[in-house]
């Protein structure tokens, strides 16, 4: 009995080394805060672009100078070819794209909060006032099983 005592010190002694095994930066650790994301003219940047399922919660910041907004759709399609209308915004209730949720007009330098519960899948988040998303305001972001 001892014996083993004395080796599976020596063994936890080994290995409590360096066992920094680093996770993905860009996933979101369940529990972790909100996923930040930055809109500006013209684009969108989120600082983790992948979540577990579950609620997942945004924290969007509108560095302006325009008014943003922050819509979420489940597609398979890519962010760039989701279905659009003649204008050229995004046809929210299109072939292809299913809308989850968004938050409207989000002022020039405030930041606001949106929870939703999401399903593993892809996902495309933009801004679709006039002519954003032609500009560029569109991300994949995916969640995970
Ligand atoms: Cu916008």
């Amino acid at each position: 009995v001892l014996t083993a005592a004395v080796m599976f010190l020596g063994l936890a002694a080994c290995g409590s080394g360096s066992s920094s095994s680093s996770t993905s930066a860009a996933t979101q650790p369940a529990g972790a805060g909100p996923v930040k994301v930055t809109e500006k003219d013209f684009k969108l940047d989120l600082a983790t672009t992948s979540a577990k399922a579950g609620k997942v919660s945004f924290s969007v910041h509108n560095l302006g100078p325009s008014e943003h907004e922050f819509v979420v759709f489940q597609t398979d399609l890519a962010p760039d070819k989701l279905p659009t209308k003649s204008d050229g915004n995004v046809d929210e209730e299109g072939a292809g794209v299913k809308h989850i949720d968004e938050i409207g007009g989000i002022k020039v330098g405030k930041t606001e909060p949106l929870s939703i519960d999401l399903t593993a899948g892809r996902y495309v988040v933009i801004c679709n006032l006039d002519g954003h998303y032609a500009a560029g305001m569109h991300e994949v972001f995916t969640v995970t099983g």
